[in-house]
């Protein structure tokens, strides 16, 4: 059977069929981490509404049955940033392994492991949130105490995502078994690096939950570090932006330029992207803590460094993927020098939500450096200005992105055409026009000063700042978001329960190259080679600030502040 056949959903009879490499009892964990996704987005999304009307003094936290604004930016926070994205990078990245594989994963076993974690930790962290045992904001910062079961439930969704990059490493393992001497091919190799990455991304949250938070929540512990829990959360807390944006590389690489009728321009600078990546993520998180005090500056300049080096491989993407759009804006008749951008096939929906995304992700990559610079840091660090960058990058680059997969996703998944084609569209476009206003209004509130993770409508100071003009657009901004959420539902359960059955088979769609494999340098698909080097620079500049802290101050008890 042809690759080609072998990745081919058949529709029929009512149900779905799949041959020889899409085994159904690896399939339905990837459905249910989808499901589990949408849920997170559906609520999470949901409470972006009352965090956005906040912002012109309209409070409705109380209406929305939460006791605390604080408990909505919670759940906002914890099923948006991990539950959806988490979920939907589990089904999405192991769809494209094996895709890229051309084989099954190497184990059932971990698949359905990864759904079942998924699903335990996300109902532990919910029951704990819904009751205001753990209002602690996605970043749960000691000494604020929650529940034990909020960090099980947190713990629980950390090892459904390495179960995940134990399969895909199992897989390319078993693939390489099978094909002696080859380079590993690329659909494949990105999904590993990504998941490799979060490997050593994600020791930072393991330690501090599993030998301290927990511990310390049970009473086992007495008392913690607060200071060196923050180290420790920020180890992870900055490649995991990685983590969430490299599934959004995959498609934007390897997939989209097959949408426009591209080509990528070349296997091997996509390979050095996803390596430096890998190389360059983890060493980086002291950039959350500039302005924190008992850091010496000499390390905090050290993770400036590795910062923009990070930025580079994004500044790769800003231009392969351009040229890779404007080779198919060329062959679809584009002439001149912008003509292509026009004849790329803005009315498919799939793909004009993450040419969109691309767009806004220049605003939200630009300010991520003016958070990175040391001195300008200092202005803009615990203001708004912080969710105006990051709801243009995991807000609307990653999230929009996942909307724009999802819309050929469901339909491959379900054997059901696509629906309100028209509603997807206004709904792509909708959202991109509210982040661009929403990150505008909280961007210049956050140059003159207001707060972050305030319930500015109950501020007293709030008049002392005179952002009126900037709330309000936040305001309008985050309302058109939510908005075009509630229609990106309306086309996914349109779709899933009413949805015309295929009758043309289904592909996965993945780019050629105009330079493939076979001129990639072998260096660059020796993953084990670049993840040494990942794991010495992690050790490098985290190793002398922990030395520091040892042994440890651990001087706070759990303290409940909601
Ligand atoms: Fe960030 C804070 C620095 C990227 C998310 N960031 C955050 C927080 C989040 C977040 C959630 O240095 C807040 C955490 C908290 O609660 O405190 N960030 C950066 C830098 C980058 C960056 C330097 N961030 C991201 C990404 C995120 C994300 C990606 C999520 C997915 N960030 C910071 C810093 C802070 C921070 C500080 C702490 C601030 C503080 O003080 O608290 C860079 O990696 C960005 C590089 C990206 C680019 C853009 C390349 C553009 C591309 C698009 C090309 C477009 C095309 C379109 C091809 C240079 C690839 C063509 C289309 C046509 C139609 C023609």
């Amino acid at each position: 059977m042809s690759a080609t056949a072998r990745a081919r959903t058949v529709a029929g009879g009512g149900a779905v069929t799949r041959e020889g490499i899409f085994l159904a009892e690896q399939l339905w964990p990837i459905k249910g981490q989808l499901v589990l996704a949408m849920i997170g987005l559906a609520i999470g999304g949901l409470m972006g509404l009352m965090q956005a009307l906040d912002r012109v003094g309209i409070v409705i936290y109380k209406a929305m049955l939460m006791q605390t604004y604080y408990q909505g930016l919670t759940i906002h926070g914890v099923l948006l940033a991990f539950l959806f994205t988490f979920a939907f990078i589990n089904a999405f990245v192991s769809l494209v392994a094996i895709r890229g594989f051309e084989r099954p994963l190497a184990s059932t076993f971990l698949a359905q492991g990864a759904f079942w974690t998924m699903l335990v930790g996300t109902l532990l962290a919910a029951y704990a949130i819904l009751t205001n045992q753990a209002t602690v904001l996605f970043t749960f910062y000691a000494p604020m105490r929650a529940s034990s079961l909020f960090f099980l439930g947190a713990a629980l969704l950390v090892i459904s995502t390495l179960l995940t990059a134990l399969n895909l490493v199992l897989t390319r393992r078993a693939w390489q078994r099978e094909h002696p001497g080859e380079r590993t091919p690329l659909l494949g190799f990105v999904g590993v690096v990504t998941y490799v990455m979060w490997a050593l991304a994600s020791l930072g949250v393991v330690v501090l939950v599993v030998f301290f938070l927990l511990p310390w929540s049970l009473g086992w512990l007495k008392t913690t570090d607060p200071q060196f829990n923050r180290i420790l959360f920020w180890y992870t807390g900055h490649p995991i932006v990685y983590f969430w944006l490299m599934p959004a590389y995959i498609s934007w690489y390897l997939m989209v330029p097959r949408q426009v009728g591209g080509r990528v321009f070349s296997d091997s600078l996509v390979r050095l992207a996803f390596i430096l990546l890998l190389v360059f993520s983890v060493p980086t998180g002291l950039h959350h803590q500039y302005v924190d005090p008992g850091i010496p500056t000499v390390m905090k300049v050290v993770h400036l460094f590795t910062t923009f080096s990070v930025v580079f491989p994004s500044l790769v993407t800003a231009f392969t993927v351009m040229a890779a759009l404007e080779d198919g804006g060329r062959a679809r008749g584009g002439t001149g020098l912008l003509g292509w951008i026009w004849k790329l096939p803005w009315g498919d929906p799939s793909v004009a939500a993450q040419l969109l995304a691309m767009l806004v992700f220049i605003l939200g990559g630009a300010t991520g450096i003016v958070n990175a610079s040391y001195n300008l840091n200092n202005v803009v660090h615990n203001t708004s200005f912080v969710p105006g960058h990051f709801h243009m990058t995991v807000g609307t680059a990653v999230t929009l992105s996942f909307i724009g997969i999802s819309y050929w996703l469901i339909p491959f998944l379900t054997g059901r055409e696509l629906m309100g084609r028209r509603l997807a569209l206004a709904q792509a476009w909708l959202w991109f026009v509210g982040v661009l206003l929403f990150a505008r209004g909280q961007i210049a509130a956050g140059l003159l000063g207001e707060p972050r993770r305030s319930s500015i409508g109950e501020a007293p100071y709030r008049d002392l700042i005179s952002a009126g003009l900037d709330n309000w657009l936040t305001a309008i901004g985050g309302t058109l978001m939510v908005i075009s959420g509630l229609l990106y539902f309306i086309v996914v359960l349109w779709t899933v329960f009413a949805g015309r059955r295929l009758t043309q088979p289904l592909e996965i769609p993945v780019a050629e190259m105009r330079f493939g494999a076979r001129e990639t340098s072998p260096r660059l698909d020796q993953l084990g080679f670049w993840f040494l080097i990942a794991v010495i620079l992690a050790a490098i500049a985290y190793i002398p600030t922990i030395l520091l802290y040892l042994p440890l101050q651990s001087v706070s008890p759990p303290i409940k502040v909601y």
